[in-house]
C-alpha cells in the first residue's frame, strides 16, 4: 500500500478520537528479544521489569544482540493473541514494534536487527497480527521508543557501550523516521502509535515525528508521551497510575497484570480478575480508557495465568460491556466507596463493588429516573426505588431497593433509565451512613487570598504537588445528622509501583465550626487501595468536631509545618465519621 492511500481524507479531532472513545479497554502487548533472559541474566536474577534487563544488567549490546540467533517464538499464532483480546472484550492491540532495546518485531530495512532479518524466526510477526487484526475486526496499534534505543550510538540512553556524544537528529532521521515510515505504509490502517520516554526530545524533533504520522495516516491517534510539548491526541497517566476523580479530555491508564511488562518467568503477582474488572469499570467512570499489558514468552505463548484474568474479564464483558463500550464519565466528580457510575445519554450505571445490605442510596443525584434494573437481568425487572427532596436542605436523595444477595460478586452493575442529561447537586451532602467525604479535588485551595491549583491525579491518587505549607484547603458541606465526628485525614502512598513511598510527621491544623485542632499526620492504618493497586491510603486519625445543629458548614484544612522530603504532602481526602 503505498502512503499517499491513506493520506487522501482531512478529518476532525472528534471524528480521529471516536473508535478510541468507543473502545475504553485496550490490550498492550511488550513483546520483544528481553522475553528470552525472561528476568535472568547469566544466572542472576535481575530486579525491576523485564524489558529493562539490557539496562538494569548493563549488558553490552555485543552480547545482548546474540540473542536475536535464539529467538524462535514457534508457537506464536496471531489468531490467538487477537482473539483472546476480543475475548476479552478488548477493541484495541498496541504491540511493541520497537522497544528500548532496538529489536523491531517487524521486517524492516531501515534496520536490519529485526525479527524476519536477525533471528531464526524469520517472519514478521506484525504481518500476521495486522492480518489477524483486519479480519477479527480490532483496531491494530504500534508502540515505538522514539528516544531510548540501546542498540544504537546515535540513540539516547545507552551510556555503557557508547560515549556520552551522540548524534540525536542522525538516529531519528535514519531510523525512526524510516521504520514509522514502514509501520504506517505496510501493514494498514493503523489505530494509533504510542510513543514513550521522550527524554530529550526536542519541540522541532517532536513536531516533525507528529507531522509524519499525520501525513502517512491522518486518521491515526497520536498517544501522550511523543514529548517536547507538543500536543498528543490523548494524555497517559503514569504506569498503573488511576486518578482519584474525573479528568476532563482523552486520556489512558496503561497497566500491567503482574508488575512486569516485558515476560518474566518469575514474576507471578498476578492482579487477581476481580481487581482488574474493578479498575476498568473506575477508569471508565472517570473518563478514561484502559490498555492492559501482556508480556508473550520466547516460544511466542501469552503467559496462561494472563490468559485466564483476561477470559474472566470477558464473561464479566460479556452481560456489561454495555456500560463500559462508548460510555462517559460519572455526573459526579469523585468515586464512591461502594464503587462508581458511568453515563450514556439517557442511561447512569450503578458498578457495585462492595454490595450493600440494606439497599442503596445516592445522594445529590436531581435527575428524574424512570426506570431501574439490573444490567444482568435479561427480562429487565424493575427494582423499586425512591427519590425525595427535602426542601430545608435542598437535597435530593435517592433509595434503591436492591435485592439482597449481588448478583455478581465481584461488580455488579446497576442500570437507570433517567430522564434527560444526569444533574447533581453542588454541595457535598452527609452520605447515608452518616459519614462525609470531603476529597481534596472538591475543595477551594487558596494560597492566602489566591486560588491555587493542586493536582489530584498521581499515581495513588493524592496531591502531587503539596509542598508549599502556605496552601491550605477548605470545604463547604452539609451536616444533616447533628452530633460528634470523628476526623480521618487520608494520604497516599507515592513513587514507583516496585517500592512505594511514603512520607509523614506534617503537622496540620483543621478547623471547622469554631473548633480547631492541631494534628500530626502519622500512619494509624494503611488500607489497599484497589483503584490504585500499587498504593496504599493511609489513614490518620485526627481530633473530633461537633456540629450542633444541622446546617452548612466549612471546614479548613492548613498545614502548620511540613516534615522534611521530597514528596510532600501527599493528601486524599478527609472522612467525618459520626462518633457513637
Ligand atoms: O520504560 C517504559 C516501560 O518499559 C514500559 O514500556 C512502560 C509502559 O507504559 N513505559 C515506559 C515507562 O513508563
Amino acid at each position: 500500500m503505498i502512503p499517499e492511500l491513506f493520506a487522501q481524507k482531512s478529518i476532525t479531532q472528534d471524528e480521529r478520537m471516536q473508535w478510541w472513545r468507543d473502545a475504553r479497554f485496550g490490550m498492550f502487548i511488550h513483546w520483544g528479544l528481553y522475553c528470552i533472559p525472561a528476568g535472568e541474566w547469566k544466572g542472576k536474577e535481575i530486579p525491576g521489569i523485564g524489558e529493562w534487563i539490557m539496562k538494569r544488567a548493563l549488558i553490552p549490546v555485543a552480547e545482548y544482540r546474540e540473542l536475536a540467533k535464539q529467538f524462535n517464538p514457534v508457537k506464536f499464532n496471531a489468531h490467538d493473541f487477537v482473539a483472546t483480546a476480543k475475548n476479552a472484550g478488548m477493541k484495541y492491540l498496541t504491540i511493541t514494534a520497537k522497544h528500548h532495546e532496538g529489536f523491531a518485531m517487524f521486517k524492516s530495512n531501515a534496520s536490519k536487527y529485526n525479527i524476519v532479518n536477525a533471528t531464526p524466526y524469520g517472519k514478521d510477526v506484525i504481518k500476521a497480527l495486522a492480518d489477524e487484526c483486519h479480519k477479527q475486526g480490532i483496531k491494530l496499534c504500534f508502540y515505538y521508543s522514539q528516544s531510548r534505543d540501546w542498540n544504537e550510538p546515535n540513540g539516547l540512553d545507552n551510556d555503557w557501550d557508547f560515549p556520552a556524544q551522540r548524534d540525536f537528529q542522525k538516529y531519528l532521521d535514519e531510523k525512526v523516521k524510516p521504520q514509522l515510515t514502514e509501520l504506517l505504509t505496510n501493514y494498514g490502517p493503523i489505530g494509533l502509535i504510542w510513543f514513550d520516554t521522550p527524554m530529550t526530545i526536542s519541540k522541532e524533533q517532536a513536531q516533525s515525528l507528529k507531522d509524519l504520522v499525520r501525513k502517512l495516516q491522518p486518521e491515526c491517534i497520536i498517544s501522550g508521551r511523543i514529548g517536547g510539548g507538543i500536543e498528543p491526541d490523548y494524555a497517559s497517566t503514569g504506569d498503573n497510575a488511576v486518578p482519584a476523580t474525573i479528568i476532563p479530555g482523552d486520556w489512558e491508564t496503561p497497566a500491567t497484570l503482574n508488575d512486569t511488562w516485558g515476560y518474566k518467568k518469575n514474576d507471578n503477582n498476578w492482579k487477581p480478575a476481580e481487581d482488574v474488572t474493578r479498575l476498568l469499570f473506575d477508569i471508565a467512570s472517570k473518563g478514561g480508557n484502559y490498555l492492559l499489558n501482556v508480556g508473550p514468552n520466547s516460544e511466542g505463548l501469552i503467559p496462561e495465568a494472563s490468559v485466564k484474568i483476561l477470559s474472566k474479564v470477558g464473561d464479566w464483558m460479556k452481560i456489561n460491556g454495555e456500560c463500559i463500550y462508548g460510555s462517559k464519565a460519572s455526573p459526579f466528580t469523585v468515586e464512591f466507596p461502594w464503587g462508581n457510575i458511568t453515563q450514556k445519554p439517557g442511561k447512569l450505571y450503578l458498578g457495585i463493588f462492595d454490595w450493600p445490605k440494606n439497599g442503596l442510596e445516592i445522594e445529590g443525584l436531581k435527575t428524574k429516573i424512570k426506570k431501574i434494573y439490573l444490567l444482568s437481568d435479561k427480562t429487565r425487572k424493575a427494582i423499586p426505588f425512591k427519590e425525595t427532596y427535602d426542601k430545608t436542605f435542598d437535597h435530593h436523595r435517592l433509595k434503591i431497593d436492591l435485592p439482597s444477595v449481588a448478583p455478581d460478586k465481584v461488580l455488579s452493575v446497576v442500570a437507570m433509565d433517567v430522564e434527560g442529561e444526569p444533574q447533581v447537586e453542588e454541595a457535598i451532602c452527609q452520605q447515608a451512613d452518616g459519614q462525609v467525604y470531603l476529597p481534596g479535588v472538591l475543595a477551594k485551595s487558596m494560597k492566602g487570598d489566591k486560588a491555587v491549583k493542586l493536582n489530584f491525579s498521581s499515581r495513588g491518587g493524592g496531591a502531587d504537588n503539596w509542598t508549599d505549607p502556605s496552601t491550605t484547603l477548605t470545604w463547604t458541606f452539609k451536616v444533616e445528622k447533628p452530633g460528634v465526628y470523628k476526623t480521618d485525614i487520608v494520604t497516599s502512598e507515592k513513587g514507583s509501583a516496585e517500592s512505594p513511598t511514603w512520607q509523614g510527621d506534617h503537622l496540620v491544623k483543621v478547623s471547622a465550626n469554631g473548633q480547631e485542632f492541631q494534628t500530626k499526620i502519622v500512619a494509624d492504618q494503611k488500607v489497599y487501595n484497589q483503584r490504585s493497586h500499587y498504593w496504599s491510603k493511609i489513614f490518620s486519625n485526627g481530633g473530633t468536631l461537633k456540629f450542633d445543629k444541622p446546617g452548612t458548614y466549612t471546614l479548613t484544612l492548613a498545614p502548620v509545618q511540613f516534615s522534611q522530603g521530597k514528596l510532600g504532602f501527599t493528601f486524599r481526602e478527609i472522612y467525618l465519621v459520626p462518633a457513637i
